[in-house]
């Protein structure tokens, strides 16, 4: 029950509750899109956000700060119950935070969305949430600290503008929080997935590379600028401004470095360690200036010897060395040291895969840091966590390579998990039970999925065949074998197969992917490189000699020297199994779910498209969610523990009953207050469809435990 205060906070914040309906299940029109988009808009133009279906939060970005997320709010949120108050991410936050202390039951919040839809935003919510309810102490607090502050490092790092989103995530995160017996936060650990680091050599029109490169120039600190042989003008680095972008009107850069540095403090990252770190950064940002030029007989020569100096002396690795990689393929034939000259094309691939695979290296030895100090403890006693996911949104672009084909792929899995874990596996258990009703009909994308991971043929199977393929494999001779298996598959198309409207519609290196959520056009160039992930042997013992400790400590000597034992792992392959197991572990926790939309392209406040947001309800699959919340039944339980708890209020079933517990709730449903049409009666749980049907029979629960207590006290008075 809401306290005075609290009913008082709640009316002033949000008098205006009553517009549209809190909870689309209860639509009138319920199964009707335009009725579910107009709830939606009419609420969005009134600052309500959050929207309900059953359990799952509708959440549409309002691309400017509301005041609904301070400590009044927070407070507001604790300790009621899930449908007492206004729609809210704290609910959702609360519902799985109680059941952690209730329950000891592992958690995970899923939280979907196209790129730039409010996923991470939505994340930090959740964390600010946790962070302010649970109680204070200084082992608590430091931990609090800590989570919050893990944002905004892996946010310089692993973010960056994108023309969909200002501060798009480039990886994918999983975090678990770790919570004491008694509700407390005291640990917690961070997963991540494949940041996009083709990014780091190359972006796209109005695109920027990773944050931290602008903000490092920006912070203004020209002693640091000096001793890492900056500029302090990003134009000046060839990395920065592929996309012609430097400044973003949303970012400020300065601001955000100085609070990414006090971040880092707090993550007990030292300030020896930041300066290795921003080393090994501005090592990238001149490694990335280094030009070739092509020599008479076709090998490669640098035209320009400063960086290479520069990079050496930062890093403090040999520059003849590094030079010779460069310049250089060496290979082991029969225990001889072979070297081949590079061309230019192939240097400059060298430079680029080192600098791609230094940054890559130095992003997981930071949320390993990062993890250090969240100081999760695996091996002490089992605490229950709560898990929260926020990977990278479904995207499109003008050109989608093989970053785009993983980011794409990793959310048809995130949508099959939310289509077994809600929509079939609802559907299952009734007819498990026996129950009658009506099929709800929905899109599952399995079959997307399994064209892309299925073994042996699936995308990535192909992909991986073609690249440990010795010999004459190239992007065409891949998409060639795509056409030959998947030629007649509803989702995929290429220029080979397709009829003639469709082919006029690709390019001959293109091959198209029907997705959920909408078709993508994939450029072939680049997917075996990419895909490969090389990273030549030679280059990786120069940086494995470095002297700056963090970049030896990304390449460390040991796999040096087991490279050439074992067969590569092929980047493709490295993710999907990481996303199976990522999958293994959302499974094996209850969920909770955040259902993320974007309201306009333009990320402007005030604008709600109602044709986008159609498009994201309909492949969400929102409305066949509402279908099945009304044909389906929002409580559930074994009839021991229905029978349990409410056998006291039948003479038929009380005080003493000898039948099964099923035979039992069968006598018992004629005394509780509901009707036929209220419950059914299934294998071995009733079923009961209202939650306020469930309200009735609690209230009536009560009442007879207050007579009771009552005759016991007259009792108890009359006897003394
Ligand atoms: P994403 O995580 O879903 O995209 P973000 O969470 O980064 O999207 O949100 C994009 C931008 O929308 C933020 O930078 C904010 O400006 C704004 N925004 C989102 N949610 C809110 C909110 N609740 N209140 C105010 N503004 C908000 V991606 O990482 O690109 O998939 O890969
Ligand atoms: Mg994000």
């Amino acid at each position: 029950m809401l306290t005075t205060n609290q009913e008082k906070t709640m009316d002033t914040l949000s008098a205006r509750t009553k517009v549209g309906v809190q909870d689309c299940v209860l639509l009138e029109d319920y199964k009707s899109m335009q009725a579910f988009v107009d709830n939606l808009q009419k609420r969005f133009r009134e600052d309500l956000i959050y929207t309900y279906i059953g359990p799952v939060l509708i959440s549409v970005n309002p691309y400017r700060t509301l005041n609904i997320y301070n400590d009044r709010i927070v407070a507001l949120y604790q300790n009621v119950g899930f449908y007492e108050v206004p729609p809210h991410i704290y609910a959702i936050a609360n519902t799985a935070y109680r059941s952690i202390v209730t329950e000891f039951r592992d958690q995970c919040v899923l939280i979907s969305g196209e790129s730039g839809a409010g996923k991470t935003e939505a994340t930090k919510k959740i964390l600010h949430y946790i962070a302010a309810s649970c109680p204070h102490t200084v082992k608590v607090d430091q931990v609090k600290k800590r989570l919050l502050q893990s944002n905004p490092i892996l946010e310089a790092f692993g973010n960056a503008k994108t023309t969909r989103n200002d501060n798009s995530s480039r990886f994918g995160k999983y975090m678990d929080i770790q919570f004491s017996i008694k509700g407390h936060p005291v640990g917690g650990h961070i997963l991540n997935y494949l940041l996009e680091k083709s990014r780091i050599v190359n972006q796209t029109t109005g695109e920027r590379n990773f944050h931290i490169f602008y903000q490092l120039l920006a912070s203004g600190d020209r002693k640091l600028l000096d001793h890492l042989r900056l500029h302090k003008d990003p134009n000046s680095y060839a990395i920065l401004c592929k996309g012609q972008c430097i400044s973003v009107n949303t970012i400020d850069d300065a601001a955000e470095f100085g609070e990414m540095r006090k971040a880092m403090e707090i993550c007990e990252i030292k300030e020896s360690d930041q300066m290795e770190l921003f080393t090994v950064v501005a090592a990238v940002m001149h490694l990335g200036n280094m030009k070739f030029a092509s020599e008479r007989g076709g090998s490669a020569d640098v035209m320009n010897k400063v960086p290479v100096e520069i990079v050496s002396q930062l890093l403090g690795c040999k520059e003849e060395k590094l030079l010779r990689g460069l310049l250089n393929r060496t290979i082991d034939v029969r225990g001889e040291k072979v070297v081949t000259p590079l061309t230019k094309e192939q240097a400059i691939h060298a430079r680029d895969a080192l600098a791609k695979g230094i940054y890559d290296r130095l992003f997981s030895w930071l949320v390993k840091r990062i993890n250090d100090s969240l100081g999760a403890k695996e091996d002490e006693e089992v605490k229950p966590v709560m898990g929260l996911l926020d990977i990278y949104g479904f995207e499109v672009f003008l050109h989608n390579s093989f970053e785009q084909f993983c980011i794409n792929y990793c959310n048809e899995k995130l949508q099959q998990l939310f289509i077994t874990l809600t929509l079939k596996s609802e559907q299952d258990e009734y007819i498990n039970e026996g129950i009658e009703w009506e099929p709800v009909q929905f899109f599952n994308n399995k079959i997307i999925c399994d064209l892309i991971d299925a073994k042996p043929v699936g995308i990535m199977a192909i992909l991986d065949e073609e690249c440990l393929r010795p010999g004459d494999a190239t992007d065409f001779t891949f998409l060639e074998k795509l056409a030959d298996t998947f030629g007649t598959h509803p989702h995929f198309v290429c220029h080979a197969t397709a009829e003639y409207q469709i082919r006029r519609t690709l390019k001959q290196d293109e091959f198209r992917i029907l997705h959920y959520a909408g078709d993508v056009t994939y450029k072939l160039r680049g997917f075996m490189d990419k895909n490969n992930d090389l990273l030549f042997r030679n280059l990786k013992e120069v940086i494995s000699e470095s002297k700056n400790r963090v970049s030896s400590d990304c390449f460390p000597k040991e796999e040096i020297c087991a490279d050439n034992k074992k067969r590569p792992v092929t980047a493709g392959s490295q993710f999907r199994t990481s996303l199976a197991e990522l999958m293994d572990i959302l499974m094996s926790k209850q969920p909770c779910y955040v259902r993320c939309i974007k309201p306009n392209n333009n990320k402007r406040a005030y604008t709600f498209d109602e044709r986008l947001v159609r498009h994201q309800v309909t492949y969400l699959g929102l409305l066949e969610n509402v279908r099945l919340r009304r044909a389906g039944f929002a409580y559930r339980r074994p009839y021991e523990v229905f029978f349990r708890r409410y056998k006291c209020l039948s003479k038929e079933t009380w005080p003493v009953f000898h039948g099964t517990a099923r035979h039992g709730t069968q006598l018992l449903v004629k005394y509780l207050p509901m009707k036929e049409d209220d419950f059914r009666l299934g294998e071995t749980k009733i079923f009961i469809r209202l939650p306020e049907t469930l309200f009735a029979i609690e209230d009536v629960l009560q009442e007879s435990r207050n007579r009771f207590a009552s005759i016991i006290q007259c009792c108890f008075r009359a006897y003394y």
